[in-house]
């Protein structure tokens, strides 16, 4: 059933993410309709016949039906079809502010996730079809950001392997899944979804090999596929420390392989990535800190100020009193 979010008190975790009892954190990301929502599915169900089930958060506002068990639901918080009429909004931009506004309670969300039992292992997070919402609006940093100072966590973007078949639309996928690996900065998994009807190794291949995906390209002299060979050279970088794993979300294949690539994830978190998440969460503290004593200050300052026209006005007062006692004593004595 489904956790209510109304009047909980925010969070206190006691300790951080470097806790070996900490869950994994898994932010499903994907182009709509690259099969995420079936994705996470598929490896509840896994998980859920080895006895080890997750704890699963949707945080797609439109989405019809969620097909798992879900625990946290933006969709008992925000109602998009409301925020789209309340804010004069197309579907799209009501995603997105429906989003924004469930952030603002990610540390209920945090708390609820804090409380689980050490049996729970993997804590995983179903997102809306538009990317945009973790690319460029705050919410999205502001998701990962919170769970990464506090628990391990691993960014997994599902691809459409059907959709890649051609080499320009493979590279506008893997430029999305680039600007999104470095927004975040956290350990970072491909799904190559739908291998039940396209086999994912040309793609895995193309990573590999720029040979291989240069000869692909060769039958297309457009424009785009000029600009898609350079940005293939670009790339080699970022394929080179990339995870791939070839799921189908329909039959159940590559799911084994996907949990193995998400538990040295989280090893690469543990070693890698916390240093930089301590680090910012000093920085974040330090930066509380500072707001609250500048808010402190300015509590003062007003206090003053309230405190010195008061007795500026009590000064008035008395002042217009005693020259009023003055003029009526005038007038009595003439
Ligand atoms: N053949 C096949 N179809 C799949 C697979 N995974 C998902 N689909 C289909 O792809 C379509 C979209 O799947 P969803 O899981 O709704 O995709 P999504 O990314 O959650 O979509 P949005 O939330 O709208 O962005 C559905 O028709 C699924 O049945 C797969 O592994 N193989
Ligand atoms: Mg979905």
């Amino acid at each position: 059933m489904a956790e209510c979010m109304a009047g909980l008190e925010g969070p206190s975790p006691s300790e951080g993410a470097s806790s070996t009892n900490k869950p994994t954190c898994i932010i499903v990301l994907g182009m709509a309709g690259s099969g995420k929502t079936t994705f996470v599915q598929r490896i509840t169900s896994f998980l859920g016949e080895q006895k080890r089930p997750p704890y699963l958060v949707n945080l797609d506002p439109a989405v019809q039906v969620v097909p798992y068990p879900v625990n946290i639901d933006i969709r008992d918080t925000v109602n998009y079809k409301s925020i789209m009429s309340q804010y004069g909004l197309g579907p799209n931009g009501a995603i997105v502010t429906s989003l924004n506004l469930f952030t603002t309670r990610m540390d209920q969300v945090i708390s609820f996730v804090d409380k689980q039992p050490p049996e729970i292992k993997y804590v995983i997070f179903d997102t809306p079809g538009q990317i945009e919402v973790f690319t460029w609006s705050a919410s999205g940093s502001i998701i990962a950001e919170s769970l990464a100072s506090l628990f391990p966590t691993v960014i997994v973007y599902v691809i459409d392997t059907v959709r890649c078949v051609s080499p320009v639309t493979f590279m506008s996928n893997m430029l999305y899944a680039c600007s999104i690996l470095y927004k975040f900065q956290l350990p970072f998994i491909i799904v190559l979804n739908k291998t039940d009807i396209v086999d994912h190794k040309f793609a895995q291949e193309w990573m590999k090999d720029f040979e291989a995906f240069d000869k692909a390209l060769d039958d297309d002299d457009s424009y785009s596929s000029n600009l898609t060979r350079s940005m293939s050279l670009v790339l080699d970088k970022f394929y080179e420390n990339l995870t791939s794993v070839g799921v189908s979300s329909i039959l159940g294949t590559g799911v084994d392989e996907f949990f193995k690539a998400v538990d040295s994830a989280r090893e690469e978190f543990l070693v890698e990535y916390l240093k930089d998440v301590e680090a910012l969460k000093k920085k974040r503290l330090d930066m509380e800190l500072k707001r609250q004593e500048i808010e402190l200050e300015k509590l003062r300052l007003e206090k003053k100020e309230k405190k010195d026209k008061k007795g500026k006005a009590t000064q008035e007062t008395t002042q217009s009193d005693s020259s009023k006692k003055e003029e009526e004593t005038e007038n009595q004595m003439s």
